[in-house]
């Protein structure tokens, strides 16, 4: 198969949730050497975006996005695995979550596995983190960024408490705050006064390292 032939397999097996083919497709391109974020972005990723696509003009169903979602799951476990391992911790340290109300945590998921691979220190919060835990557990653990994602429009709300409580604490100097998620802009981002907005994990790898003057 073309590399070609595996990014359109991959997202086909997205779109018709076949489990089995998700992960024979993973591992075939991995073995075939492409490297796991490009499988990942040419591959899973615009299938599992096609589904939402669907979903959103009623042509695909609630049933139907859980099931994508499961292997979509599959694969993102698959991958992430093959990501160079874990770096020294040398980079800095950063409380990532999915904001409150929100359970979507694939996105999230995926930049936490490759801030690991680039020696950041990373606390995952998981999926439905309310705000004052991102600020909690940021003063708990000495963190340097404050990372959150939201792929709803209605809890892109969240983001923006974020900014308003670091404030209303004096806390807004003492973090940087990044915003990603697929509703999420960089005009978002400015609105909120968020220090960077991500547009996929690399990008948010890029922009992480920045805020630290390390890019
Ligand atoms: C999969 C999915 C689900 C799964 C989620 C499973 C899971 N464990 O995550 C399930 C089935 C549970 C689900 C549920 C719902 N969903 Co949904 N879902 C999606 C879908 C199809 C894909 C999301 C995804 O995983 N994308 C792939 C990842 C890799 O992309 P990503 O999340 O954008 O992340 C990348 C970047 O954004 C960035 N990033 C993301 N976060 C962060 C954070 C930081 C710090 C950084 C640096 C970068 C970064 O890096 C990531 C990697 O490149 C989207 C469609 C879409 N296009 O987004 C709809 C979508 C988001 N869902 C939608 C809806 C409506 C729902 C439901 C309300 C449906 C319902 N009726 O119940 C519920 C909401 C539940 C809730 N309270 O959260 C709508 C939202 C519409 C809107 N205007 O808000 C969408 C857009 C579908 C649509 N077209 O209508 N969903």
């Amino acid at each position: 198969m073309t590399k070609e032939e595996i990014f359109e397999t991959a997202q086909k097996a997205i779109l018709e949730a076949n489990a089995s083919v998700v992960e024979e497709t993973a591992r075939r391109g991995l073995d075939e050497g492409i490297a796991p974020m490009e499988l990942m972005n040419q591959g899973f990723i615009p299938g599992i975006n096609k589904v939402g696509d669907l979903f959103g003009v009623g042509k695909l169903f609630l049933p139907e996005l859980i099931q994508s979602a499961e292997v979509m799951q599959k694969a993102t476990d698959i991958i992430n695995a093959a990501l160079p391992a874990d770096q020294e911790k040398g980079m800095g340290k950063i409380v990532v979550g999915t904001v409150e109300g929100d359970i979507h945590d694939i996105g999230k998921t995926i930049v936490v596995s490759l801030l690991k691979a680039t020696g950041f220190e990373v606390v995952d919060l998981g999926r439905d983190v309310p705000v004052d835990r991102f600020i909690e557990e940021a003063e708990k653990g000495g963190a340097h960024i404050i990372g959150s994602s939201a792929l709803l429009t209605t809890t892109m709300e969240g983001q923006k408490k974020i900014e308003q409580e670091l404030k209303k604490a004096n806390l807004k100097d003492k973090y940087k705050t990044i915003v990603g998620g697929a509703p999420v802009t960089q005009r978002w981002a400015d609105r909120i006064g968020a220090d960077a907005f991500a547009e996929d994990a690399a990008d948010g790898i890029r922009k992480a390292k920045e805020l630290l003057g390390k890019g």
